[in-house]
């Protein structure tokens, strides 16, 4: 109660910040992307986790002026790190479902690059499988006018929601998002090795990319290489940076 009453006036005062999260090429090594994640500067409890106060914002409708900042400010950054000479990443914002479902969405985005300058192709929307169970028809609608903007959808979390398989093959996607409660004990556990096996030829037989999030050991990261992964994210590469941290990281000499 006492977080819902601070967040209506979080966003006024810039208590809001972004941290990014390299996505990495399972192949070459190379960062092509980043995922935004919201922090929270709270003044007195210090820096609170989105998963704290993302189901208060979705509950009371906050979600949709929050998420509405965090698009812009992601397309804001993306475009100064371009500007800047960084080579070019994609940049990916996730969206829940109360915000996927805002009548104003497409037109939002739209808002967003257009304000930013940022090109389409360099911004990626991540959904739940949340999204889709509410209203399967319209949700593909909203994702098809989302990617007639050049703009990429991945389902995030793959695997712990319950979209049917036959779903899947109609939603206008290009990338699955393995959850990371199947990368965890990648290594030790026969069951969790068949799951993400799984996804990942799901995902090549809908001719769909597939990245796994939560990677943190080598023993991970060569089983998901092994396996036809195409793409990882995880503190083995690096936790979510400020933008400052992640322009040094892409700068730094390989
Ligand atoms: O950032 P963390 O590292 O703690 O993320 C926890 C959860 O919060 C994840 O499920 C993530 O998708 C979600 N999350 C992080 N940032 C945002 C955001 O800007 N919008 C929404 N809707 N969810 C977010
Ligand atoms: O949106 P999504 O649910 O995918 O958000 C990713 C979440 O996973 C964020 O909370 C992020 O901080 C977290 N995360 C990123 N890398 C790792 C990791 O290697 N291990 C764990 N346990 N969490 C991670
Ligand atoms: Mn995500
Ligand atoms: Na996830």
């Amino acid at each position: 109660l006492v977080l819902l009453e601070g967040l209506r006036n979080a966003l006024d005062d810039g208590q809001f910040r972004l941290v990014y999260q390299p996505k990495v090429d399972l192949h070459t090594g190379r960062v092509f992307g980043v995922e935004a994640l919201v922090r929270w500067d709270h003044p007195e409890h210090g820096v609170i986790g989105p998963d704290r106060f993302i189901p208060l914002a979705e509950e009371s409708g906050m979600i949709v002026a929050l998420g509405e900042w965090v698009l812009r400010t992601a397309c804001v950054q993306n475009r100064a790190w371009q500007d800047a000479g960084l080579p070019p990443l994609c940049i990916s914002v996730n969206v829940s479902p109360r915000q996927f479902e805002e009548a104003r969405l497409v037109e939002r985005v739209q808002q967003a690059l257009a304000d930013s300058g940022l090109a389409p192709e360099w911004l990626e929307l991540e959904v739940t499988e949340g999204v889709i169970m509410r209203d399967l028809q319209q949700a593909v609608a909203k994702m098809a006018q989302v990617r007639a903007m050049g703009v990429s959808l991945s389902i995030d979390d793959f695997g712990t929601g319950y979209s049917s398989l036959s779903a899947l093959k109609s939603f206008p996607i290009s990338t699955l998002k393995i959850d990371k409660s199947f990368v965890r004990d990648l290594g030790r556990s026969s069951g969790d090795e068949a799951i993400a096996s799984s996804i990942i030829g799901l995902a090549h037989r809908l001719r769909l990319r597939v990245i796994a999030e939560g990677v943190e050991t080598e023993q991970q990261r060569s089983f998901l290489r092994e396996n036809g992964c195409d793409e990882m994210q995880g503190y083995l590469f690096s936790r979510p940076l400020p933008p400052a941290q992640l322009a040094a990281l892409l700068n730094a000499p390989a």
